[in-house]
């Protein structure tokens, strides 16, 4: 019944054409080896899910600065480029297309994570109520100390090295992190920015840097391989904005006029509920130009009434590709999905990560 479904035509996102409209989405797996290099493991991990039609891989920090978990791969050195492109190769030879996501985390991170046990950086010298792992463990975030306007620049570099690195790695194309209260959030919105510079106040302020960066990244990678990540209502992180709305609208209206090739929207409550907080998704599919790609909580049935309602072009499934790793081929036969094992997302090794099942294995779960 579902095989045809707009889901699994294709789809031209710029130069490239993606075999299909599923999109894995970003998921952090905390398993990069040292130096924050991808692991080996990362190469099968991703070379299985070449069937989506784009993999966006887990969240990767643009510097040291960026990072805020235990673990989580970089794209600012050169051995983490060379790791990234024995993922980039496997997946090329197995007909996938992949793009990473350039991350920086911002006030979600914890000294121990930051060069000479440093204050993590944000817009503003606001503690976050919330934890990060790393040491092994649940830990709350550190106190965060205000990036000065001489900063910035360098952070805007930093995101723009990141994505020179990604296409040296052999990716398709870089996606930013605007999402889910880490850095370029943090700035965007007034629960966390409190600056009385260029870079806070105003709607027009609060939302320069996302759209610095934008500019720079897409000037690097060119904006028809430069997609972008936002969540304008979720909580993450206690991230939070009096009037979402007018921010978001301004920001899409902008990121249209740069031709980005795609808009990834979180809608509601990022892994929560969809309709946290009213927002007009509409508006923001209205005024951008390229491919809209929505996330949060769609399945099959929700996914064919978007596509078929045009409300999007592209919808990306996070947690059912963790252990789904053929979930295009299980959505079009209707087929049953494992469910993941929650005690395996974040850390260790193969178990929970390279080791579930696809559709004519014996069926075993991964445990
Ligand atoms: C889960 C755990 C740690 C980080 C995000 C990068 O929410 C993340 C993340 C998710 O965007």
């Amino acid at each position: 019944m579902s095989t045809s479904s707009k889901l699994f035509e294709s789809y031209k996102l710029g130069p490239i054409t993606l075999s299909n409209r599923v999109v894995m989405a970003p998921l952090t797996r905390n398993r990069a080896v040292a130096g924050m290099v991808p692991s080996p493991l990362a190469v099968d991990y991703y070379g299985q899910r070449a069937s989506a039609g784009l993999l966006i891989t887990e969240a990767s920090q643009i510097s040291q600065q960026g990072q805020g978990y235990q673990d989580t791969p970089g794209i600012y050195s050169k051995e983490q480029v060379a790791g990234w492109r024995k993922v980039t190769d496997r997946v090329h030879d197995k007909g996938g297309r992949i793009f990473i996501q350039l991350w920086h985390v911002g006030r979600i991170s914890h000294v121990d994570l930051q060069e000479n046990k440093q204050a993590p950086v944000a817009p503003s010298a606001i503690r976050a109520k919330g934890k990060t792992f790393v040491n092994g463990t649940f830990a709350d975030v550190s106190e965060p100390r205000a990036l000065s306007l001489e900063e910035i620049p360098g952070i805007i570099e930093g995101f723009k090295r990141g994505a020179a690195n990604a296409i040296e790695a052999g990716f398709d194309g870089v996606e930013i992190h605007g999402a889910n209260g880490y850095l370029l959030d943090q700035f965007a919105k007034d629960g966390a920015n409190k600056r009385t510079d260029a870079y806070g106040g105003s709607i027009e302020n609060r939302a320069r840097l996302m759209l610095e960066v934008a500019k720079a990244v897409s000037a690097e990678a060119g904006p028809e391989r430069t997609g972008i990540r936002i969540s304008p209502v979720t909580p993450a992180n206690d991230i939070s904005d009096s009037n979402p709305q007018p921010l978001f609208d301004h920001i899409v209206d902008h990121l249209s006029a740069l031709k980005l090739v795609y808009l990834h929207v979180i809608e509601g409550a990022t892994g929560g509920p969809r309709d946290i907080a009213p927002f007009d998704y509409a508006s923001l599919r209205k005024r951008f130009a390229g491919a809209y790609m929505a996330n949060n909580g769609y399945d099959l049935e929700l996914a064919n009434k978007v596509l078929a309602a045009n409300e999007a072009d592209l919808i990306a499934f996070g947690k059912p590709f963790i252990s789904n790793p053929d979930l295009v081929e299980r959505l079009k036969r209707g087929a049953a999905l494992t469910a993941p094992d929650k005690a395996t997302f974040y850390g260790g090794g193969a178990r929970g990560y390279t080791d579930y099942p696809v559709l004519g294995d014996a069926l075993q779960p991964a445990q």
